[in-house]
């Protein structure tokens, strides 16, 4: 891809089974948590399965920082992974 120096490396996406999200604030919570972290592009949060995809740049973040933006908003990371629900 040509262009644009800042956005080398590639983007992996993540999913996270969280428990506790119940509503429209718990999901904005969590966006907000997560998605404030440094490298992360993207979340999207499906409450009724309570899922969580993320979408990062490893060379910025880890999942060991998204798990820690997730509880920090107040839920629990069950599991989590490229497919967790597989
Ligand atoms: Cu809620």
């Amino acid at each position: 891809m040509p262009g644009c120096g800042e956005e080398k490396g590639e983007l992996k996406t993540l999913t996270l089974v969280v428990k506790g999200m119940s509503c429209g604030h718990c999901k904005m919570a969590v966006e907000k948590s997560v998605g404030g972290g440094k490298g992360v592009k993207r979340v999207e949060v499906d409450l009724e399965k309570g899922l969580v995809k993320v979408t990062y740049d490893p060379e910025r973040a880890s999942l060991t920082d998204i798990q820690s933006a997730v509880v920090d908003a107040g839920y629990e990371v069950q599991k989590s992974g490229e497919n967790p629900t597989a």
